[in-house]
């Protein structure tokens, strides 16, 4: 109810959409924020594997990850899916991806399979070449939700053609970013305004 009310008052917020937000070149060690998955303990990942250390040619531990971190590729099984359907609201998606290929894909999908949004290695970094090392091509990548994909988004699908896709350290943010919540707080202040001045009227209609 307050979700359609703000969508009502706030249309521009309200159109769902799932963005590139940041791109910030890796460190090692890690500097991002506090994971909600690291792979240390059991993540609800099913597909792909979850591994430490490197293997030449199949698969290499992202710059700045330590201990376990996950992968999928033709080697280490070609697709996998981080289940985030226990979580509710996501207002913003960020992970560190290792050794960034073009042939790298990643899918936000909902509840039913649908695909919200999809990314390849090449909209992250140009040229996409798989460096193990250079930060560019290990990045913190974040991406933002917005409207009604922020109660959609149910997954996480990654997919690599060849060998292979890294990630590690998901961090899901339930939580809209400040500037989110005063756009929020708008949206809200502005139904309220409307309501007591149709109660005045005596008359609620809505467009
Ligand atoms: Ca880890
Ligand atoms: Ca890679």
């Amino acid at each position: 109810m307050l979700v359609s009310a703000a969508a009502l008052a706030l249309p521009a917020a309200a159109n769902a959409a799932i963005t590139l937000g940041t791109v910030t070149p890796g460190t090692n060690p890690y500097s991002g924020p506090t994971p909600t998955y690291n792979f240390e303990t059991a993540a609800p990942v099913t597909g792909g594997l979850v591994t430490s250390g490197s293997l030449d040619g199949i698969r290499a531990q992202p710059f700045g990850s330590t201990g376990n971190y996950w992968t999928v590729g033709p080697a280490d099984g070609p697709s996998g899916v981080l289940d985030l359907s226990s979580i509710g609201d996501i207002f913003n998606v960020s992970f560190l991806w290792g050794s960034v290929d073009s042939y790298n894909t990643l899918e936000f999908l909902d509840g039913g399979g649908n695909v919200l949004a999809s990314f390849t290695g090449s909209n992250i970094f140009n040229p996409a070449n798989g460096s193990q090392t250079d930060p560019n091509l290990n990045p913190l990548v974040r991406f933002d939700v917005t409207g009604s994909d922020v109660g959609a988004l149910a997954s996480l699908r990654l997919s690599s053609t060849g060998n292979a896709f890294e990630a590690d350290n998901f961090t899901i943010n339930a939580v809209p970013e400040p500037a989110t919540w005063a756009l929020m707080m708008l949206g809200f202040g502005a139904v309220g305004f409307g309501m007591r001045r149709r109660r005045q009227v005596g008359v609620l209609k809505f467009a």
